[in-house]
């Protein structure tokens, strides 16, 4: 058992990132048994739940582009995706083999319409706070734990944010899938490695 000052954080195991959904993460849906036995080792599990407004700017249709193209936001460049994870919606719903019930904490992110959040900590403008950090430094957790979808987009983004905040980072990759964008697999995992993020299988 990990110490009370250790969480596992479980980034987005939604119906729309698993095989059938609108943003499907080839064989996302593999590692719900590994992360279910997972929970068992941890006395804190958090889980997050992409959660957006219809119409959302990051979606492609709002913009009438395509999907997975790329436009420039007042924060950056924005991958604009399928329409995905709607509040209330079975896509945005956590896959039905994930053990919930051991959740501490469920966040949600993305409600904003106007900005994006890849990441647990920080909106895409990299400024806006979700909580989460509060939370965990409030219940004196300092090491995480992250696995879940996507390795290369909302792992990513919460790994790289979390080391930047001072946590010790652990990414199990056995337990993350990747959309794998144009390289984006091997970009985030050079900069996981090059923030300090520990990388294990
Ligand atoms: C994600 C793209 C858009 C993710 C969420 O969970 O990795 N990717 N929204
Ligand atoms: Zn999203």
């Amino acid at each position: 058992m990990f110490p009370a000052s250790h969480a596992l954080l479980v980034i987005d195991v939604q119906n729309d990132f698993c095989p059938g959904g609108a943003l499907a993460v080839p064989d996302g849906d593999q590692i719900i048994g590994g992360i279910n036995a997972l929970m068992d080792e941890f006395p804190s599990v958090i889980l997050t739940q992409d959660w957006h407004p219809a119409g959302h700017s990051s979606f492609a249709s709002t913009h009438d582009a395509t999907p997975m193209s790329v436009t420039e936001m007042p924060y950056g460049p924005q991958v604009l995706w399928p329409d995905h994870c709607i509040q209330g919606t079975h896509g945005a719903a956590f896959h039905p083999d994930l053990k919930t019930d051991r959740a501490d904490l469920i966040i949600r992110k993305g409600y904003n319409p106007q900005i994006d959040s890849y990441s647990a900590f920080f909106e895409n403008d990299k400024a806006t706070p979700t909580g989460l950090e509060g939370y965990l430094r409030t219940r004196g957790i300092t090491d995480l734990t992250l696995v879940g979808l996507a390795t290369d987009f909302c792992v990513n983004y919460s790994a790289m944010d979390a080391a930047r905040l001072g946590f010790a980072v652990t990414v199990l990759t056995d337990l993350s899938r990747a959309i794998d964008f144009d390289g984006s697999l091997a970009v985030a995992l050079g900069d996981m490695k090059n923030a300090g993020v520990q990388i294990d299988g």
